[in-house]
């Protein structure tokens, strides 16, 4: 039995329906009051358990589905190819399988690297775009395979970043609010290409032992994560009661869970909620982790209305490139800074 078979929740429906459906449509389409309301929707969703579903998203189905049709040309691609692509100093290219270890959590002690390939992509920046040619760390450039090679995969994969990107930024607003700030507290902070990730993550077919996992229990170092899975299960939650739950496939929604960035400027009332992935079977398991976060040059600070005399800040101000660097050199083997840095905070 595996860690999320052991734990599991012993009333998983009851478990289930504690899991929010945000609508997002009177929101998006910008009916009066809808802000407030999202915002005390979000708020609720992150105090209590850190994951929600959005439905009414905007993003078209054909859309979401033509990206996991690039993810699966992608993955299958000769080794040799992809290994061309592999994961930067800034963590954008492939990662083959193996290559990485969630160091970094408490959650649950990994002692296996992750059994998952991915391919990592961020704004599409060009050659001479300045912080490209300032070699400027955490704004490079994406990797990608040759045109003639898999035609029509960079335009589709950016198609679906744009539309993510777009979806995390009508977000930001809402959860500002939630943060019991004004609507424009964060605007600054994702200002110029926030940083922004999108993962193409490939489960192959494994038998598991032990204690491996295709994802080991970890907390995301996002702002928030939205999250777009198929039909093969895989993905467990751990909730507050320490059991684990499945998240059901809910068709027309995304699955959204907040980040360690937005749980330290809310001084740890929004929950950076564990969560990892088994796949054990015949199945091939494809995900889409989209990860929306500030600009890498703004600091991450407690919202003031998150603090008081006698709450006071659980965080110092940081550098949000600073907690990126400390994040990528605990868990990613190819890091320079792999295995002797110093992680100050952690979430679990
Ligand atoms: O594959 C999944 O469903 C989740 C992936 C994930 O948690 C991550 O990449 O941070
Ligand atoms: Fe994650």
């Amino acid at each position: 039995m595996n860690l999320f078979q052991q734990h599991a929740a012993r009333d998983a429906h009851a478990a289930v329906a504690q899991l929010p459906v945000i609508d997002l449509a009177p929101y998006l389409s910008g009916a009066d009051g809808a802000l407030q309301n999202l915002a005390d929707e979000i708020e609720d969703a992150c105090e209590r358990i850190g994951f929600f579903y959005i439905k009414n998203h905007g993003v078209s189905e054909d859309l979401i589905g033509q990206a996991f049709a690039q993810s699966r040309r992608f993955h299958a691609l000769p080794l040799e190819s992809k290994l061309g692509l592999s994961l930067d100093e800034n963590n954008i290219g492939y990662m083959p399988m193996n290559a990485s270890m969630q160091a970094h959590s408490t959650v649950h002690k990994a002692t296996t690297p992750n059994q998952n390939e991915s391919f990592f992509i961020t704004h599409d920046r060009g050659p001479d775009h300045p912080d490209v040619v300032k070699q400027t760390p955490l704004r490079g450039h994406n990797h990608w395979p040759d045109e003639e090679t898999i035609p029509g995969f960079r335009a589709g994969v950016m198609a679906y970043f744009a539309a993510l990107n777009a979806l995390g930024h009508s977000l930001v607003q809402p959860f500002a609010v939630a943060l019991g700030m004004d609507a424009d507290y964060l605007d600054e902070s994702f200002a110029d290409e926030n940083n922004a990730t999108l993962r193409m993550l490939h489960y192959p077919p494994t038998v598991v032992a032990g204690n491996d996992f295709g994802t080991a229990p970890h907390t995301d170092n996002s702002f928030m994560t939205i999250l777009a899975r198929m039909d093969v299960p895989g993905l467990a939650i751990r909730l507050q009661s320490g059991e684990w739950l499945a998240p059901p496939l809910i068709p027309g929604t995304f699955l959204v869970n907040i980040g360690n960035m937005i749980r330290r400027m809310s001084n740890d009332r929004f929950l950076s909620t564990p969560h990892g992935v088994i796949v054990d079977g015949a199945q091939d398991r494809y995900s889409l982790a989209y990860f929306h976060s500030p600009n890498p040059y703004r600091m991450i600070e407690v919202a003031p209305a998150c603090m008081d005399d006698e709450n006071p800040a659980k965080y110092e101000p940081r550098l949000y490139a600073d907690l990126m660097h400390e994040f990528y050199a605990a868990n990613y083997f190819h890091q320079k800074d792999h295995g002797t840095i110093e992680v100050k905070n952690r979430y679990d």
